[in-house]
């Protein structure tokens, strides 16, 4: 379950897939601990205060139908409080744990650090287009370094998208005229585990038109020095050579069923 990506090890980040695995695999353990404790403790009760056909005991307080069990200040009062006091802490915990880690989602380490690269996304029908610092822009395949934090600033050219990626465990709106922010990183080690060059599919979330389901791309991570290197490259020419990788998102005209 547990086979997130290797992440920012010694840098001290954490990426969204790691950090939402984490908030499952805590919810999921106090779920099934909450849930055999609850079905364990009805089981006991229904085998305890079983039928066994004697006659009910002078002072047994049997619900009545129609009429709120009381307590009135006894064992039952007791047992109320403390069931709803226990759930209030655990659900209470959960709610501080969760907004303080996705709080972290949110912001990311170290906002505006200068090592980030910032790269414009825009959606269109059908596909997406990268646009880099440098003014290059690529379709449909993003290529950034690993170990370096990665600014989405995410918009749309005609209609509404979703840009996201299942792996990476990020997904942003792409709405004409507004500009909405993602960031991702992925670590050398997750790059060097996948052989040197990390691949991860990118998916259009909101119903777009007629291809929507081919709107599909891929953020191609490569260690620092070689995307260094495709990235002196790509200086002065305009969009010539990113073209070339549109075909990994398939003809995006082809999109449209004939
Ligand atoms: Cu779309």
């Amino acid at each position: 379950m547990i086979d997130s990506l290797i992440l920012q090890q010694g840098s001290g980040w954490r990426a969204q897939a790691e950090v939402f695995d984490e908030i499952f695999f805590v919810f999921l353990a106090l779920g099934t601990l909450v849930g055999t404790i609850v079905v364990a403790y009805t089981l006991w009760n229904v085998y305890k205060y079983r039928d066994d056909g004697s006659e009910p005991k002078e002072d047994f307080d049997a619900p009545e139908v129609g009429e709120l069990p009381t307590g009135q200040g006894g064992p039952k009062a007791k047992k109320l409080f403390l069931s709803f006091g226990l759930s209030a802490i655990v659900v209470i915990s959960l709610v501080v744990y969760a907004y303080g880690i996705l709080l972290y989602v949110e912001e990311g380490p170290d906002a505006s650090d200068e090592d980030d690269i910032e790269i414009t996304v825009t959606g269109y029908q059908f596909g997406w287009e990268y646009e880099y610092p440098n003014g290059h822009t690529t379709r449909n395949e993003m290529i950034v370094p690993a170990d370096h934090r990665v600014n989405l600033d995410v918009t749309s050219s005609d209609v509404w998208h979703s840009f996201g990626s299942s792996e990476l465990r990020i997904k942003s709106d792409a709405i004409p005229g507004d500009t909405s922010e993602v960031w991702f990183s992925v670590s050398s080690e997750e790059v060097e585990a996948q052989g040197g060059e990390a691949t991860f599919r990118v998916e259009c979330f909101e119903l777009c038109g007629a291809g929507h389901s081919a709107m599909k791309g891929q953020i191609t991570v490569l260690p620092e020095d070689e995307w260094e290197e495709w990235y002196e490259n790509t200086e002065g020419d305009d969009s010539a050579s990113g073209n070339e990788s549109a075909s990994i998102g398939g003809p995006t005209v082809g999109g449209v069923p004939a």
